[in-house]
């Protein structure tokens, strides 16, 4: 009854959804476990992509049960229009479980990320404005409505009509706008998009028990990453839930002792979109060339990704908060060509020398890196599929990769599509 965790070691958009989608061939269930539509993973299979926010990766899949876990912060609204963009493509989303613990993003939160992150003006955090952290807000704060109160009306109506008082006086008060209304939300959300959803609500924590207990393999998939966790991220530049492989515990509804692989997905080179600290960021021509040969977009801002070379402490970092098993390399294509690479093997600080990740955050921003260079490799390699076949600089590259992080690579990518990767080890 094994569980394997899918987690993005950087700072997101490291492949987790092309991983997430290769790994749930051999599981029976995809639990997304923390997070909300501003996650975007891309799948690109049979020359057709998918850009999935909420729905799990392996729902292409007719032998997955995809499930939304508890963890999760919903939009009815969206997840309903992804269900349809994907029957309209011929995937079935009938199976489709969405946890009736989940919390849902109510109009007012979206209005008030937008808000908030205009009002922090120059020292705004880059958030997707999709209403993540104001939603993850509440339900810390005891004040969100979960999926489960969609089945009560009376209840749902109730809790709405106690948190508008306070919404609105924050919309009206603080950012002078108009207040949200009860009657148009209690409209949408019961009358439009219950009927819709209310198929697919379900005890989801009852069902990965029971997968588990009948012996199948359940794959817990993260969205975000290990340093955009809150907890363990690069606060306040953080999303606000934890994508951390510990997440996946407490947001699908399982126990430690279930999981025994936890697969780290990296970039071979790091992106960043959002503002925050970022030691191995490339702000010259060479980043601009990695942004367009990687097609560094963000799936549903577009918005630009920042670029820099890999940065080995940060993986130690995540090895440890994480307890990876081993690592999966994506993008090994995009550094064909660019000449010398160079990786992040320390940090430097006053004189001082880091190979762990300095606790306080002000060191952070002060590091210089310390990199050790490597030769690259001109040839095309996104059609290998044999170790063997890798030029001998990337494989090189790798292993050197390997050596620096302490755990084995077991897949490459080597371009976008399902069959484009190496079993490396
Ligand atoms: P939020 O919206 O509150 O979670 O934003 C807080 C920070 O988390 C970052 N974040 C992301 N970083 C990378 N990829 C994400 N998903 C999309 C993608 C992003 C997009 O796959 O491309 O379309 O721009 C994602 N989601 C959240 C965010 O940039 C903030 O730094
Ligand atoms: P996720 O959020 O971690 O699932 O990643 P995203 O989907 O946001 O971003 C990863 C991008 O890289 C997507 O456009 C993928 O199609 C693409 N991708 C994933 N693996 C590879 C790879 O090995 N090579 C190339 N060239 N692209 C890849
Ligand atoms: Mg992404």
């Amino acid at each position: 009854m094994p569980a394997t965790v899918v987690v993005g070691s950087q700072w997101g958009d490291e492949g987790k959804g092309r991983f997430t989608d290769l790994l749930a061939k051999e599981m029976s269930m995809v639990v997304r476990y923390q997070g909300g539509h501003n996650a975007g993973h891309t799948l690109v299979v049979g020359g057709e992509t998918f850009a999935l926010q909420l729905v799990p990766s392996g729902v292409l899949y007719d032998h997955i049960t995809p499930v939304i876990g508890n963890g999760v912060v919903v939009d009815p609204k969206v997840l309903l229009e992804e269900m349809s963009t994907l029957q309209a493509k011929g995937v079935d989303t009938s199976r489709l479980k969405v946890s009736g613990n989940a919390h849902l993003i109510l109009p007012y939160h979206q209005e008030i990320d937008m808000l908030t992150e205009r009002r922090l003006g120059a020292n705004k955090l880059g958030t997707t404005k999709r209403g993540i952290g104001p939603a993850y807000a509440d339900k810390a704060t005891r004040v969100g409505l979960r999926v489960q109160d969609l089945l009560d009306k009376k209840i749902f109506r109730e809790k709405l009509d106690q948190v508008l008082k306070d919404k609105n006086a924050v919309l009206a008060k603080i950012y002078n706008r108009l207040p949200a209304d009860a009657d148009d939300i209690a409209e949408r959300y019961l009358e439009e998009y219950l009927p819709q959803l209310e198929p697919h609500i379900a005890d989801t924590v009852g069902l990965v028990h029971d997968a588990l207990d009948a012996g199948q393999h359940v794959l817990l998939e993260g969205a975000q990453a290990t340093f955009l966790d809150l907890d363990h991220g690069t606060y306040p530049y953080v999303t606000s839930s934890n994508p951390v492989a510990g997440g996946a515990c407490t947001g699908a509804g399982i126990g430690p002792m279930h999981i025994t692989r936890v697969v780290g997905i990296a970039k071979s080179y790091v992106t960043r979109v959002g503002a925050g600290p970022f030691p191995t960021e490339l702000l010259d021509e060479l980043g601009d060339t990695i942004v367009e040969k990687g097609h560094e977009y963000g799936v549903n801002t577009k918005r630009r990704r920042r670029p820099g070379w890999f940065d080995a402490v940060m993986l130690r970092h995540a090895v440890r908060l994480n307890s990876l098993s081993e690592l999966a390399i994506t993008k090994l294509d995009i550094l064909g060509g660019l000449g010398p690479l160079k990786v992040c093997v320390a940090y430097e600080h006053e004189g001082e020398r880091l190979t762990h990740l300095p606790y306080h955050q002000s060191v952070l921003h002060k590091v210089t890196p310390v990199y050790e260079e490597l030769p690259g490799w001109d040839e095309d390699i996104s059609g290998i599929t044999e170790r063997g076949d890798l030029p001998a600089n990337a494989r090189d590259y790798l292993a050197f990769l390997e050596a620096q992080v302490g755990i084995p690579i077991t897949l490459v990518g080597v371009g976008p599509g399902r069959d484009q990767f190496v079993h490396f080890a």
